[in-house]
């Protein structure tokens, strides 16, 4: 196993439990990641990854894919 990471995203465009969801689903897929959920009410994406096999701009670019914006980390 790699070398495991926690970042906290500061998500934007999340309205309801649904975007929360697929923002988690979405994320869940992609190898690499260990854990992920996304909080609408917080408009947070909590992710867990190994950085040697995923890289965070990817994990971004997955976010911002599905229609929500990422403004930063907390
Ligand atoms: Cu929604």
């Amino acid at each position: 196993m790699g070398k495991n990471k926690k970042v906290t995203f500061k998500v934007s465009g999340m309205h309801c439990n649904g975007c929360s969801a697929s923002i988690g689903k979405a994320l869940s897929r992609l190898e690499g990641i260990e854990h992920a959920e996304a909080d609408f009410q917080k408009g947070i994406a909590d992710v867990a990854y190994n950085e040697k096999a995923i890289e965070k701009e990817k994990i971004i670019e997955t976010i911002e894919d599905l229609g929500y914006k990422v403004e930063g980390e907390s």
